[in-house]
């Protein structure tokens, strides 16, 4: 997973880069140029959601990433069906069909699986483009615009989700989950790790759920994975090394109760964190918030004390930059630019640099 470093007999931080497939306008042969990014993190997107992924997908995707020499062992995400969290019948074949893509991403040499368990939306925000004073744009989360939103009335206009789902569909969808409060989406939860699980450690693959962003509920749907307490009682579901964290900053981090770092140092020591996400973000109210800069003065979060925690808990799965803002005039996938991305891989490194270097230092002078 990782490459010594010899020369200070610390660990090279495995940077990895999120990378939308042949679609996405940032394109393999401009990640491969950001200095120190070592693999690329994706997945096949044009499977619809619940059914397999085949040998032959997988290995063209990992071919063609690995012929330009980065490396390809991070799938973000094996999306999970509705009907897995649902709880319905029809449970049975996707959780079937999701155990053989993980059998398939394990023959293939995939280490890690990013999944979550958020209801109908992934990360939600209400605004893609929000001016920041030096004139680029961020997405921002405004609780006022989301909370006076109600998709059951059909007055749900959400940037990145209007194309995913007709009202009506929508609509259906939402009302399936009135009867699914957080216990019962625990038990889905639960349910679907219970069968997973076991096909990962046989498949030598890491199951890393992500944490739901934003970490509360949005519309009356429950979301699960919000605290330190959710994350424990995720592990202990299914008590086992395979069933760990995507640990994101950024998404945990909007609630300033959740120390990040702390969090890292606790759940790394335990060995559960198997894919990290770094992002910063600056908390404009209770319950608002602008993605910023990865930089720490940028935003609320301390990237340093970020790093450290991995650093001293000897962390080697892979890590990557989460969204960033758009700049220099670029245009694309919100959140998933190429420019400020890079500074951040580049900024995340030169922490890590930095901390092998000094721990180094401290060392001589105590030898000294
Ligand atoms: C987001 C999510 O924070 C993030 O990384 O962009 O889309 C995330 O990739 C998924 O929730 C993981 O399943
Ligand atoms: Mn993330």
């Amino acid at each position: 997973m990782f490459l010594e470093n010899k020369e200070n007999g610390g660990i090279t931080l495995e940077m990895t880069f999120r990378w939308y497939g042949d679609s996405d306008p940032v394109t393999l042969d401009k990640i491969r140029q950001i200095p120190g990014v070592a693999g690329i993190v994706s997945a096949i997107y044009d499977v619809p959601v619940g059914e397999v992924w085949t040998m032959e997908r997988i290995l063209t995707l990992k071919h063609q990433v690995e012929a330009q020499g980065l490396k390809c062992e991070v799938i973000e995400s094996v999306p999970v069906h509705e009907d897995i969290k649902l709880g319905l019948a029809s449970r049975e074949e996707y959780i079937a069909n999701y155990c053989t893509t993980i059998r398939n991403l394990g023959k293939a040499g995939f280490t890690t699986i990013c999944y979550n368990f958020m209801p109908v939306f992934d990360w939600t925000r209400s605004k893609l483009d929000y001016k920041l004073a030096d004139g680029s744009t961020a997405l921002l989360y405004s609780r006022e615009t989301v909370e006076n939103m109600n998709p059951l009335t059909g007055e749900l206009s959400l940037p990145g989700w209007d194309a995913s789902y007709t009202k009506e569909d929508m609509k259906v969808l939402l009302e399936q989950y009135q009867n699914v409060n957080e216990e019962k989406l625990w038990e889905n939860l639960q349910y679907f790790l219970e069968r997973v699980i076991p096909v990962a450690e046989q498949a030598g693959v890491k199951m890393a759920i992500h944490p739901d962003d934003p970490p509360w509920s949005i519309f009356g749907l429950p979301r699960i994975i919000k605290n330190k307490s959710d994350l424990e009682r995720l592990i202990q579901l299914v008590d086992s090394p395979n069933n760990g964290i995507t640990l994101c900053s950024g998404s945990l981090g909007v609630n300033p109760e959740n120390q990040v770092a702390a969090l890292i140092r606790y759940f790394g020591k335990l060995g559960r964190i198997h894919f990290g996400h770094c992002r910063n973000i600056k908390i404009t109210g209770k319950n608002c918030f602008e993605e910023s800069s990865h930089r720490s003065d940028d935003g609320s979060l301390d990237m340093v004390d970020i790093m450290q925690a991995y650093h001293e808990i000897g962390f080697t799965g892979p890590i990557r930059p989460d969204h960033g803002r758009m700049i220099w005039g670029e245009t694309g996938k919100p959140g998933y630019g190429l420019y400020d991305r890079a500074l951040g891989a580049v900024y995340l490194n030169g922490i890590w640099e930095t901390l092998e270097k000094t721990k180094g230092a401290m060392k001589n002078e105590v030898t000294v």
